[in-house]
């Protein structure tokens, strides 16, 4: 192909606005898709928001925020030298470490000269004629591309909570998905925190050693799990570097969450009482995400689930002094782990500072935000700053912002207003060339994201060279396959204990949100074999058009 061949064959010299792919984000998806499809010998622009790389870590600059998946785990694997180098300098990276190394990527793969920053993509609008994308960013610009690749992140969009009188407070409002850039310092200042998930679980521990008060408004309490984290040792990445290539392979192909870990064999209710409580101990004292993969049914049995479960609200009663602030902080409306669980560093200890007070307000839902402080249950707690921790409108958030236009002029809100509908997540019927980047029907956010990311990029990478080389311009998924998707996924949510919970998954936390299980929850190890069959049977599933010759003749 000559450099002015575009995937599609059409010429781009004369037009130098026309793309063969735009990508929407500059996150670990955006970033990786990027150098890919340079790979391919492709024109790539890449559209960000934010003034630099890094997506959800360019965002989430709250106190005390960090991955939740190990630091050694939470990398890119498709550089060797790019793994082999980098040194992670605890268990669990905090945010700044995690965006350094997301503009070492960019630096390293000089990816920089092919990304717009402080540009959002305000529209797209799929020609039938011209079978392109007319892509409409916040400059007033309009360019065109072959594809577009959405890699919007699944947990970039920022959900302001509406609480009555939040716009009448006269102290600062923070979020914690939107942190300013600054370094905030609340030493002397009465604060208040809304929210118990993992964003207010990481950053009220580091709030509460600055602030002269904290309260922190509850309505759900959460499962967490202690992190112990701690720094690495050259001698702990050493041999974890060493291991790389089994690692890697059974994260992405054996394993359920994309995560390196034991499998467990057996259900925790094969395990007499000692025996159980001596692992439940042992993966306590361990720390991390991993607590949850001990036994196999601890997502699918809810008797097994409960023994997990009644271990944790133990825990939280022996860390926490008084007994009515424990009793509020065990959950007791959701199965463990059917909420995102939760990973700290003294979360629940936090709560014996004489400086930090919880509030319930499920008992004593809001009444108002007044200019100097919160009232509810009929008292008033005065703050000087409220930090929210309320949360993303999550998986389809990002993507709903843009008004994406498929074919008859369809948008894909209207499509997706009853839930998001999509063939694996990665592309929905009537939006050809339009992929998703762990679009919801994917592994996505039940996995370690960056394990998905590069699966979904080396997929649709393969696939737009597949398409490239065989002269078709054209890929849409078929509505059948679609549809029988989308059911396997809500079929497969429903053994679960998963849909029992109000939580993000559902879109339970966006009032008028259709409450669907949205991501896939089959594992990555299976879903990767499902893609890869469906590729390996000629994108079984999608319809597959070219001008030059119709898809059979291409592919035989
Ligand atoms: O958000 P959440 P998050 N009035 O939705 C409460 C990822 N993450 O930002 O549960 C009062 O979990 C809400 O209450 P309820 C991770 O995947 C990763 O903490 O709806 N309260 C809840 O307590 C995580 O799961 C890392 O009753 C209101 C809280 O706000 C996901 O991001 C770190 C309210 C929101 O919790 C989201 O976590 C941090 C209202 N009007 C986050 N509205 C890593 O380590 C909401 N709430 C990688």
């Amino acid at each position: 192909m000559s450099a002015l061949q575009s995937a599609s064959g059409k010429s781009h010299a004369a037009n130098p606005k026309t793309y063969d792919v735009v990508v929407v984000g500059a996150g670990f998806a955006g970033m990786y898709m990027l150098h890919r499809l340079r790979r391919l010998g492709l024109s790539v622009r890449v559209y960000e928001q934010g003034g630099d790389v890094g997506g959800t870590w360019y965002w989430n600059r709250y106190p005390g925020a960090r991955c939740d998946v190990e630091s050694m785990q939470y990398s890119y694997s498709f550089s060797d030298e790019l793994q082999q180098e980098w040194d992670w300098s605890e268990r669990y990276a905090p945010q700044p470490e995690i965006l350094r190394y997301a503009n070492h990527v960019a630096d390293r793969f000089k990816l920089r000269p092919d990304i717009a920053l402080n540009t959002r993509v305000d529209r797209a609008d799929f020609d039938e004629h011209a079978n392109s994308w007319s892509v409409t960013t916040s400059d007033g610009k309009t360019v065109t591309a072959t594809y577009i690749v959405l890699a919007t992140g699944c947990l970039s969009n920022a959900r302001m909570p509406d609480i009555k009188g939040l716009s009448d407070f006269k102290g600062k409002v923070y979020h914690t998905g939107h942190w300013p850039h600054e370094r905030i310092d609340f030493t002397g200042r009465r604060v208040g925190v809304i929210g118990t998930g993992s964003s207010a679980i990481q950053s009220v521990p580091v709030i509460a050693e600055q602030a002269s008060h904290l309260t922190v408004f509850q309505r759900t309490a959460n499962f967490s799990i202690p992190a112990r984290n701690a720094a690495l040792t050259e001698q702990e990445r050493q041999a974890f570097r060493a291991k790389y290539p089994e690692i890697r392979r059974f994260a992405r192909e054996e394993s359920r969450n994309g995560i390196y870990t034991e499998m467990p064999d057996k259900g925790a209710l094969d395990d007499g009482d000692n025996e159980r409580r001596a692992k439940y101990e042992q993966r306590w004292s361990r720390g991390g995400l991993t607590f949850m993969s001990v036994y196999n049914n601890l997502a699918l049995d809810k008797a097994a689930n409960d023994t997990a479960a009644d271990f944790v609200r133990e825990k939280i009663a022996e860390i926490v002094r008084d007994p009515e602030t424990a009793r509020l902080l065990r959950p007791n409306n959701h199965p463990i782990g059917t909420k995102r669980i939760c990973i700290d560093t003294d979360y629940f200890a936090t709560f014996n500072r004489p400086n930090v007070m919880l509030v319930d307000i499920k008992s004593n839902p809001f009444e108002e935000i007044l200019p100097n402080a919160v009232r509810t249950g009929g008292k008033d707690y005065e703050i000087d700053a409220l930090v929210l921790a309320t949360g993303f409108d999550a998986m389809t958030g990002s993507v709903a912002k843009i008004d994406i236009r498929g074919r008859n002029g369809q948008t894909l809100n209207q499509k997706w207003a009853e839930g998001p509908k999509t063939y694996l997540g990665l592309m929905s019927a009537g939006f050809p060339n339009l992929f998703i980047i762990t679009g919801p029907g994917s592994p996505s956010v039940l996995s370690n994201m960056i394990v998905s990311i590069e699966q979904h990029v080396d997929w649709i990478s393969d696939c737009i060279a597949f398409m490239r080389d065989r002269g078709l311009d054209t890929m849409e998924a078929k509505k059948d396959a679609e549809d029988n998707w989308v059911a396997h996924v809500n079929e497969v949510a429903h053994t679960t204990l998963y849909p029992q919970a109000n939580s993000w998954y559902m879109g339970a936390n966006i009032p008028g949100k259709p409450q669907i299980f949205m991501p896939y929850i089959g594992g990555v190890g299976p879903y990767r074999q499902i893609c890869n069959d469906v590729a390996a049977k000629g994108y079984e599933g999608f319809a597959m058009t070219g001008a030059e010759r119709p898809r059979k003749m291409a592919a035989s």
